[in-house]
């Protein structure tokens, strides 16, 4: 895994656990009979670490993340920043990337309950079908704690508490950005938006699509309307995609049927960068032909934004290890975390001083 120096990798079907570890190795282990040789070792080994440690409470603690994927370079900061901050605690990290799969998750979570670690922290794709493995964890006795998008569940006792993003207020955000933006429009003129949203069913997709519609509907006095919608799964490539067919379908135009697309509402900066490719292709100038709202703040859109061909940047801050670790200590020591905690989050667009924007790392 970049950037990683030592770890220990498996190949779990389709899926890659890599095992980080000081001092470590690096293993290549291709299929799922050599996967569950390292279960039984892995277990093996920590009842041997057990009977070599003198103090059992100097145990290395073992951390089991399962992580979406690498889709965006908000994706890639949020992995590097959780890992990093759990080996600086001394942790071991067992990490997954489940390759935008849900069905690799849960077999994520399913081989952290074997291997018996300590506290499981996992970024869940979409909100629902994840009661099963989480009762299995519980059942287990190792903590869960769920990082960036939440999940959707009756019993509240599945998970210890959520750290990640505020998606509702990044959408309120957007639409504030609009309110301004477009304060100066006469009574009867009106706006017509295109939303791209992340992944379907996901939290970050609903809370985002949630706040920005409610905040124009509460504040808009009727001038801005969602004329189309479509998930863009927050990849590049779809957000390309889409905004290519509609070109395409309308005559080299941006529109939907006879009404122009003044604005697009794209809910990550991976999706608007293809966004902008396709707008470039059909000759259509982003940031003034259209107003186009991001949300994440990765330096590539930054750069668009200082360009002019972006509007606003709505911040979506990956950087959840250090907060998380702190959440991390407390559960392992038996204590409570709060039900849901929030990092800090900025918005940059075209009313600010950019030229003092620091360089984002992301
Ligand atoms: O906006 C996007 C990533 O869940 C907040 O997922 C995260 C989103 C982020 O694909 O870049």
């Amino acid at each position: 895994m970049a950037g990683q120096k030592n770890c220990f990798r498996i190949t779990f079907a389709t899926m890659d656990l890599h095992f980080v570890k000081r001092g470590g190795i690096i293993f290549y282990m291709k299929n799922v009979v050599l996967t569950f040789f390292f279960a039984v070792m892995l277990c093996s080994c920590r009842e041997k670490q057990a009977e070599i440690v003198e103090n059992p409470l100097e145990k290395p603690t073992i951390v089991g993340f399962s992580q979406i994927g690498s889709e965006s370079s908000w994706r890639t900061c949020n992995t590097n920043s959780i890992i990093r901050a759990a080996e600086s605690e001394g942790f071991q990290v067992v990490y997954a990337d489940a390759e935008q799969k849900q069905e690799n998750q849960i077999r994520a979570l399913r081989s952290f309950i074997v291997y018996r670690v300590d506290a499981i922290l996992f970024a869940p794709i979409v909100e629902s079908g994840w009661d099963g493995v989480l009762s299995e964890a519980k059942e287990a006795g190792i903590p869960v704690i769920v990082v960036d998008r939440k999940i959707r569940t009756k019993d509240k006792s599945l998970v210890a508490g959520f750290i990640g993003e505020n998606a509702l207020e990044e959408g309120q955000k957007a639409a504030e950005f609009l309110l301004k933006k477009y304060a100066d429009m006469s009574d009867g003129e009106k706006r017509n938006i295109l939303e791209i949203t992340g992944t379907a069913d996901s939290s970050t997709a609903k809370e985002r699509s949630r706040g920005f519609r409610e905040m124009l509907s509460e504040h808009g006095n009727g001038r801005f309307s969602v004329i189309f919608c479509e998930s863009g799964d927050f990849l590049r490539s779809r957000g390309n995609e889409i905004i290519s067919q509609i070109i395409a379908y309308n005559g080299g135009e941006l529109k939907i049927g006879t009404k122009k697309i003044d604005i697009i509402f794209s809910h990550n900066d991976a999706m608007t960068l293809g966004i902008l490719d396709a707008l470039d292709k059909g000759g259509i100038a982003p940031g003034s032909d259209v107003t186009i709202v991001s949300v994440d703040g990765e330096q590539s859109a930054i750069n668009e934004l200082k360009r002019g061909r972006l509007n606003c940047v709505v911040e979506c801050n990956p950087r959840t290890g250090e907060q998380l670790m702190k959440l991390v200590k407390t559960v392992l020591s038996g204590g409570e975390i709060p039900a849901e905690s929030y990092v800090d989050e900025d918005l940059f667009c075209e009313f600010d001083n950019l030229t003092l924007l620091e360089g984002r790392g992301y």
